[in-house]
């Protein structure tokens, strides 16, 4: 609480500044300055916000109630990682992490079941942007044509997401790093006040800021340190002050999306001989013994080589190594929050668009798999009147983010969004488990869809599979090696059902996986053979309800309220 109490008397004092100018001129009814009543939570010295509170409702009743955030408004941060999953952050990864743990660990409310829909970059982020599964904005892979930010753009679907809601209703948006994949020109898409998007592809050092590209020297920038200073001084510069005369203190909604952890994964220098003792995991899924009760694609994939693990236990180190600048850029962060009196009235998302398998299945470093590895991203919450170092079980989506920011800043989501807002949970008697979300959809395209038809695989053109990088060594042998078309080159097409017991997997190619996720967490035991056709009817009949489900309809099929 101490922290608000410097802001408190200042905002009271601008609420009232303005009030009492705005009457004396007698324009307050049917202005657009809006001092609506205090429905989100608010920050600081409770007696001064009853009052302020108080002065606010008594001028609604005579004056404009519609539109525009109002002065209570939370400002809303969130943070998407890139491509860490929810097993990287281990309870002594944490402990590595001092301010991650501090302000969002201990600071706010874990989600220990936040998944993707869509296990990839490009369409997990369309999807974070704006509530829906990948089939409904078609965004379906990182690069054209069946996906990147071109096609996010061509489709429209850019003109609708979070940011223009919120900026439509008068908050200030501001952009930090990465996009949607292979953006790149001095295109700014609509919503954000303030861009400095990463331009290029995942070596790119570049920022479009505001239309203009800045190429940040590698020797000297460490990208995520730039993306860090340049979020902290949006802070500084916009918030907490004494806004204009004749201007609300309007809130703000920031992205600030880190290139860490994905590969390169090129630490800040500070960091570079962090961690030596970092290990990388090996759950029992790692280099999987069995794999006949696996798919194709997966049984093809010869077990781990000895270079394989060396290479992986580099990568996982450097992994983690630079989310030690993505913790300093917390730290940063909230110093800025603390010292402006925003920190009490500000939400802060962090997660990330995708999971992450490292040697799970005798895959490489990868991601794009119905997996559990890849589905389960981190989700940690932190604002006011979010319990502080709670945990919550309920099964929450990247779906779920877009109509969360929207509610959060009382604003109204699109029909078309298919996720539900997550309020509901945040504010210290969420809603039951068991009438919360209790099945979602998990959708991807074959991974290498998008390129040219055979002859298309040769030697010199081999490109690492995203869902298992590297390949392996005899990779002619595998089934993408022997795929005949571009289709099958690479994990096939697929949809899968996740319940809360269940993953159930279909194929383009006619196979299925199914787990018993209680019995069997690790998915090393596919039991579709041998399963009931009760069973199969159930999860096939779920399955059919979401596949192409839209809007009300997904949250109907996915069932529970909300
Ligand atoms: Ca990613
Ligand atoms: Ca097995």
């Amino acid at each position: 609480m101490a922290d608000g109490l410097a802001a408190a008397p200042i905002r009271a004092r601008t609420l009232l500044a303005i009030l009492v100018f705005a009457v004396a001129l007698g324009t307050l009814a049917g202005c657009r300055v809006s001092v609506g009543t205090a429905d989100a939570p608010r920050a600081g010295d409770a007696e001064a916000n009853a009052e302020a509170s108080a002065e606010a409702k008594g001028a609604d009743a005579e004056g404009d109630t519609g539109g525009g955030p109002t002065a209570e408004a939370p400002n809303i941060i969130v943070i998407p990682t890139d491509d860490l999953a929810a097993w990287d952050l281990s309870p002594r990864m944490v402990e590595r992490m001092p301010n991650l743990k501090k302000e969002m660990v201990e600071g706010g409310t874990t989600f220990e079941n936040s998944f993707v829909t869509n296990s990839v970059c490009c369409p997990s982020r369309a999807t974070t942007l704006r509530g829906q599964y990948s089939h409904n904005h078609q965004v379906l892979a990182n690069g054209p044509p069946l996906g990147g930010a071109e096609r996010f753009r061509i489709s429209g679907g850019d003109e609708s997401t979070a940011a223009t809601w919120l900026q439509e209703e008068g908050y200030r948006t501001s952009f930090f790093g990465k996009y949607l994949n292979a953006y790149y020109g001095d295109y700014v898409p609509p919503g954000w006040d303030e861009w400095y998007g990463i331009s290029g592809n995942f070596l790119s050092n570049s920022l479009n800021e505001n239309g203009a590209t800045i190429n940040y020297d590698p020797n000297r920038y460490h990208l995520d340190d730039v993306l860090s200073d340049k979020a902290s001084d949006y802070v500084r510069r916009t918030a907490g002050a004494d806004p204009p005369f004749f201007t609300t203190d309007r809130p703000f909604f920031m992205w600030l999306g880190t290139k860490a952890p994905h590969q390169p994964a090129t630490s800040a220098p500070r960091h570079r001989d962090a961690l030596e003792d970092v290990e990388l995991p090996r759950p029992p899924s790692f280099d999987e013994g069995d794999v006949r009760d696996k798919p194709r694609w997966i049984q093809d994939n010869p077990p781990l080589g000895p270079d394989q693990v060396a290479y992986m236990e580099e990568l996982n180190r450097d992994r983690m190594r630079s989310m030690l600048a993505v913790d300093d850029m917390i730290g940063d962060l909230f110093d800025s929050l603390r010292e402006t009196g925003e920190l009490e009235s500000t939400y802060v998302f962090f997660t990330s668009d995708n999971g992450f398998h490292l040697g799970q299945h005798r895959l490489g470093a990868g991601k794009w798999t119905a997996y559990e590895e890849d589905t389960r991203v981190p989700l940690i919450v932190r604002g006011p009147g979010v319990p502080e170092g709670k945990t919550l079980p309920h099964t929450v989506l990247n779906n779920d983010l877009a109509p969360t920011f929207a509610d959060l800043a009382n604003v109204e989501a699109p029909k078309f969004v298919d996720g539900r807002s997550l309020a509901p949970l945040l504010d210290g008697s969420p809603t039951p488990e068991e009438e919360w979300r209790q099945r979602f959809l998990v959708e991807a395209v074959a991974e290498r869809g998008s390129i040219p038809r055979p002859p298309f695989v040769n030697e010199s053109r081999v490109v690492p599979l995203v869902t298992g990088d590297p390949l392996p060594n005899d990779w002619r042998k595998t089934s993408a090696g022997r795929a005949d078309s571009s289709e099958e080159w690479g994990r096939p097409w697929l949809k899968a059902l996740r319940t809360e017991d269940h993953l159930f997997v279909e194929y383009k190619t006619g196979e299925h996986e199914l787990y018993d996720l209680k019995e069997d967490p690790y998915q090393l035991d596919n039991i579709y053979d041998e399963a009931s056709p009760d069973l199969l009817r159930r999860l096939n009949e779920q399955l059919d309800s979401l596949r192409q489900c839209e809007a009300e309809a997904c949250r109907t099929a996915e069932g529970g309220e909300g």
